[in-house]
């Protein structure tokens, strides 16, 4: 697909809210099944400690935060994890850790051996670790390893008011060597860390040049946390996330739209608006990494009032087919 010019999302997004949830539920309904809502979790495999500065982090070590440091967990730890998952529909299990790059040690083949568990348990597995090189990737991805998270946060413009210790090159870096080896890709970004419409629109437009789009997008509100420079930040309002969400869904119309954090402060009549304009995965379970996340009997109940359903991992699909 050709890519939009940033003038070309600009008119999308400017267009009037009832339009734009319109024309992109039109885009969900052709290339996807409607009904179908891919549940992730996340598990903070490594928590705290960061020494990068990203100002809305509260497991950045810059910041005075009240999480809980955490060194890496060891495998057997996770089935716990494995077993929720299995009960609640959960198709991938996300694993984030705070570090600002991969390194080839202990903690990494211990990584490696999460990987083969989850995946051997027929769930999609997706790693957040930082940046990564091509053969870090690549044994990721011979581990079994289904995605790679990265955000871009935000757009190149506005990057070094939110993060300076790394640049926006080398995120772009990073999601190319996860690209070489293969992997599916998650990036978005985060609204409501002050940026202006031009920076959401300018982080869809880099978005939209990734070719092929990752295949997955979340798009996270700011949780604003004690200790971290964005403590005070105002919440965006629901509005403003809808037109965020539809304008994804129709620029990146084969990519899964995730409603990632902040979803705890929507009602649920909020989240079905994001829903109707084109959000098609959710993040399950008590927590987010740190902060806390939506009750799970609320998004069942919220799943039977609409009619939606847990969309099934691959590795799942392939079962069925064989
Ligand atoms: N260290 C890795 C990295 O930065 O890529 C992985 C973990 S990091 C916590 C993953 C993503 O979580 C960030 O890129 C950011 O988009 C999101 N995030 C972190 N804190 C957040 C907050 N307070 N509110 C919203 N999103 C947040
Ligand atoms: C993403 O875009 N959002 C998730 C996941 N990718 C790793 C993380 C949200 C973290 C929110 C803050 C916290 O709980 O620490
Ligand atoms: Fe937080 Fe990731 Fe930034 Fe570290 S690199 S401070 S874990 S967002």
């Amino acid at each position: 697909m050709k890519p939009l010019t940033k003038e070309e999302i600009k008119e999308i997004y400017n267009l009037p809210l009832i339009e734009l949830i319109h024309r992109a539920a039109e885009v969900h309904k052709q290339n996807f099944n409607v009904r179908e809502v891919q549940i992730s979790s996340l598990v903070s495999i490594k928590t705290g400690g960061c020494p990068e500065d990203c100002a809305y982090c509260p497991q950045s070590a810059k910041y005075q935060t009240e999480i809980k440091v955490h060194k890496l967990m060891e495998p057997e730890e996770l089935s716990e994890q494995i077993d929720y998952a299995k009960e609640n529909g959960v198709s991938r299990l996300c694993l984030g850790a705070a570090w600002r790059e991969v390194r080839d040690n202990r903690d990494f083949d211990k990584v490696l051996e999460m990987v083969r568990m989850i995946t051997n348990e027929g769930l999609e597995v997706c790693a957040t670790f930082g940046m990564i090189n091509e053969e870090q990737a690549k044994k990721l991805a011979e581990a079994g390893l289904y995605a790679y998270n990265h955000n871009i946060d935000t757009s190149e413009e506005y990057y070094n008011k939110i993060i300076t210790t790394r640049d926006y090159q080398d995120r772009l870096n990073t999601l190319k060597n996860v690209r070489k080896a293969g992997l599916t890709i998650c990036s978005g970004g985060i609204i409501g860390m002050g940026e202006s419409d031009e920076d959401r629109i300018s982080m869809l437009y880099t978005l939209n040049l990734l070719n092929p789009h990752p295949e997955s997008v979340p798009i996270n509100t700011l949780v604003p946390v004690k200790g971290t420079p964005l403590e005070n930040q105002p919440r965006v309002s629901v509005w403003e996330l809808v037109r965020m969400i539809a304008t994804t869904r129709i620029v990146l119309p084969k990519s899964m739209v995730r409603l990632s954090a902040g979803r705890i402060e929507l009602s649920t009549e909020a989240q079905a608006l994001c829903f109707l304009a084109g959000a098609n995965s959710i993040f399950v379970g008590e927590k987010l990494l740190t902060t806390p996340n939506n009750d799970i009997n609320q998004d069942k109940w919220l799943f039977e009032v609409m009619g939606l359903i847990p969309k099934p991992s691959v590795h799942q699909l392939k079962e069925t087919e064989v």
